[in-house]
């Protein structure tokens, strides 16, 4: 794995937007899809008020990022009675010739999910509020399986000791309409003791011969002060991804770098886009398909590593 010694976006490259936000504070967790030629990133990003905007990026290589001088509208989201403070960590995924941004909202009480779609990244509709109940890290599969929609989320179901919600377990959902979801199972849950104690689904998952392939944040939470969030990868059943075919029991990647030790919150890599550059023509990603993987660092800054899939399905028997 391929990984650099600077983030690839700060808040340096977050046009002043006078009015809407001048000199932001951070930019971190992005969404990634491929669209025409170019790659594309949703990002959140802070203001100075802490409040979050979510943005596009767009590149020709996937590493030189410029960001669009607006935020993204999400028209209809403006009907929703109760109040919403952010919509954040968005993840993209795309279905038949849609985008889909699933992401965070966060609300009285509880932490929601939202859901977008775009057709063409200029004009983006709210679909609902995608969720009952406390949840985060939604995520949607790139198909339907078994005729239904599929998405993994992380209920939030564990009150921490600070008195914050938080979650130790990926669940699969489905849905006929992509509104209205129905929980199927446990995929899995945190190891206490190792690196993956809490648990939530990174980017979407990626169909492979040898299964979905799954990468999803892990936290270890014994270390006192500081929580360690790092990313692993996990190889599902195709036709049942309820099914472990094997998860990792190392992580792929933590903080390690500088900027990812120290920032707005210490040690913290957060994947949640991740981009395959070579799809056969059953749908399958290439073994030796390019992988591009942009994550939050110390919800600062946006890092990016590159890989293949083989290698990714290697991190998953580590
Ligand atoms: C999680 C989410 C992420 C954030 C991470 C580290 O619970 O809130 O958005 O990046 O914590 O602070």
């Amino acid at each position: 794995m391929k990984t650099y010694n600077k983030p690839i976006l700060t808040r340096k490259d977050i046009p002043d937007i006078p009015g809407v936000i001048t000199n932001a504070a951070s930019v971190f967790n992005p969404g990634a899809v491929r669209f025409n030629d170019e790659y594309l990133l949703a990002l959140r990003v802070q203001k100075r008020s802490r409040e979050t905007v979510i943005m596009l990026a767009r590149s020709k290589n996937g590493i030189d990022f410029q960001v669009d001088k607006k935020v993204i509208e999400f028209s209809g989201i403006e009907k929703v009675k109760e109040k919403i403070y952010h919509c954040y960590d968005p993840r993209l995924t795309k279905i038949d010739d849609a985008f889909y941004l699933m992401f965070a909202m966060d609300m009285d009480g509880k932490c929601s999910l939202g859901l977008a779609k775009t057709l063409n990244f200029e004009k983006f509709n709210f679909l609902g509020i995608v969720a009952d109940g406390d949840v985060r890290n939604g995520v949607l599969f790139p198909e339907k399986i078994n005729g239904k929609f599929m998405r993994f989320e992380r209920p939030n179901r564990a009150a921490l000791e600070n008195g914050t919600v938080s979650g130790n377990s990926i669940v699969l959902s489905e849905s006929d309409d992509l509104l209205k979801w129905t929980e199927v199972g446990v995929l899995m849950s945190g190891r206490f003791h190792y690196w993956d104690e809490r648990i939530g689904s990174g980017p979407p998952p990626v169909k492979t011969e040898k299964g979905w392939l799954h990468i999803y944040h892990g936290i270890a939470e014994h270390f006192g002060a500081a929580s360690i969030y790092q990313g692993g990868a996990v190889l599902l059943d195709l036709k049942n991804p309820l099914k472990i075919i094997s998860r990792s029991m190392n992580n792929f990647i933590e903080p390690r770098e500088i900027w990812e030790m120290a920032g707005q919150v210490p040690n913290v890599v957060f994947p949640s886009g991740m981009i395959v550059e070579e799809y056969d023509e059953k749908g399958f990603a290439k073994l030796d398909s390019h992988v591009k993987i942009y994550y939050g660092a110390a919800d600062t800054v946006v890092g990016l590593a590159e890989t293949t899939i083989s290698e990714l399905i290697e991190f998953c028997y580590d």
